[in-house]
């Protein structure tokens, strides 16, 4: 048996700026990993050095058979004070778009992924109500000067793990716990999306533009019903409404969350495999987010994110095996998948847990920065090649 995905179906690996380009040091993140009390293992430091090391990238990822590349812009390279825009900075996403092109793929450009910069972190960040219109000219000037290269993009990247980690959980800046704040950026969260992708339309270009939401299964004792759907709905659901009507959205999913009575998650179930992110080994997250990505917002969906972070590689392959089997069914039920995006291309930077995880099919030596092609990479990039799974 095996299995042809449709015509133009999009493969593609993403990262992050301050995963893999090294000297991100004017975002919230860069000053939250040398706080001493940010709990963050180590900082990004050199990262991937993907900031000069990008074509050679980007080379190896057309090689390999992909078919698109998805990477963000950083916005403290873009904007590094309050309204001061850097055409330099802007040249350099604009090389990126072009390399990109040159070697096939179709350049995927992530608006915001996690980090704000300093300046505009300072009255609150996403708890700031001029976080949003800051975002919109962001996105304008950006789109401005790279609209016509851009073949897809999307606005924030994950905007329920910004909320939750940085002002519920705390383990990523400003690092508080605090419900209020948690609502609030929530709020401008979904708003800033919202300005951000009329922004990017109102640009140079015709590209589609989509939200991506972290998604995954979940799970809840009997009887408690209400909790699971209210916590849903208040993790993913807000954000799925908020991006109803956009050209697709952007499902990212990894794992599986278990709730008690309370509504509290409780951790991995007994006897299920966990992985070094601490959370379970649960492949069918993706085909469980992208059902539910689908009917509430109705759009067509681009799986911008699915992988696993392990040192095992033939866990790895095992791991996209089982999601992708996920991804067909849906297919075969007739919902609208356009794509799918393997996070990672390398060995990058994994926020709060520094370089520990190893979410790529591109291995990376942390003293040389010698990249070293992992056998899931050459398996995943044939079946893009083939757009078929053997
Ligand atoms: C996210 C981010 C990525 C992560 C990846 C692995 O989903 O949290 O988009 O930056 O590195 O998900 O955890």
């Amino acid at each position: 048996m095996s299995y042809s995905f449709p015509d133009g179906f999009v493969w593609g690996t993403a990262t992050a700026a301050h995963q893999v380009e090294g000297g991100t040091w004017n975002n919230d993140w860069w000053a939250f990993e040398h706080q001493a009390d940010s709990g963050t293992v180590e900082p990004a430091g050199d990262a991937c050095d993907h900031y000069w090391r990008y074509p050679s990238d980007i080379a190896l990822l057309a090689d390999l058979g992909f078919g698109a590349y998805r990477f963000s812009l950083e916005w403290s390279r873009i904007e590094p004070e309050a309204g001061e825009f850097s055409v330099a900075a802007l040249d350099h996403y604009r090389r990126m778009c072009a390399t990109t092109l040159d070697h096939g793929l179709i350049p995927v450009v992530t608006f915001h992924h996690f980090t704000t910069p300093r300046w505009a972190v300072t009255d609150g960040g996403w708890t700031d109500p001029a976080i949003v219109d800051r975002f919109a000219r962001f996105c304008e000037r950006s789109t401005a000067h790279l609209g016509d290269l851009i073949g897809m993009a999307t606005t924030i990247n994950e905007p329920n793990i910004v909320s939750l980690m940085g002002h519920m959980v705390g383990a990523f800046p400003p690092g508080h716990h605090d419900l209020g704040e948690y609502a609030l950026a929530n709020d401008h969260l979904r708003a800033a999306h919202r300005k951000g992708y009329d922004a990017i339309k109102a640009g140079p270009g015709h590209f589609p533009v989509g939200s991506t939401v972290a998604m995954g299964d979940w799970w809840a004792p009997e009887g408690s019903e209400a909790v699971l759907e209210s916590t849903r709905w208040m993790h993913e659901g807000q954000h799925l409404e908020a991006a109803a009507g956009d050209d697709f959205i952007g499902v990212q999913a990894y794992s599986r969350t278990r709730l008690g009575a309370d509504g509290m998650p409780t951790g991995p179930e007994e006897g299920v495999e966990t992985l070094i992110m601490g959370y379970e080994y649960w492949p069918d997250a993706l085909e469980v987010s992208i059902r539910s990505a689908a009917s509430i917002t109705g759009s067509p969906v681009m799986v911008t994110e699915n992988g696993i972070g392990t040192t095992d590689d033939e866990q790895r392959v095992r791991y996209v095996t089982d999601a992708l089997g996920g991804l067909t069914r849906c297919l075969d039920d007739g919902i609208d998948v356009r794509g799918y995006f393997y996070w990672s291309l390398l060995d990058n930077f994994e926020w709060a847990l520094g370089y520990g995880p190893q979410f790529g099919l591109i291995g990376v030596d942390r003293d040389t920065q010698a990249r070293t092609v992992k056998a899931s990479a050459e398996w995943l990039g044939a079946i893009a090649r083939a757009n078929r799974l053997p």
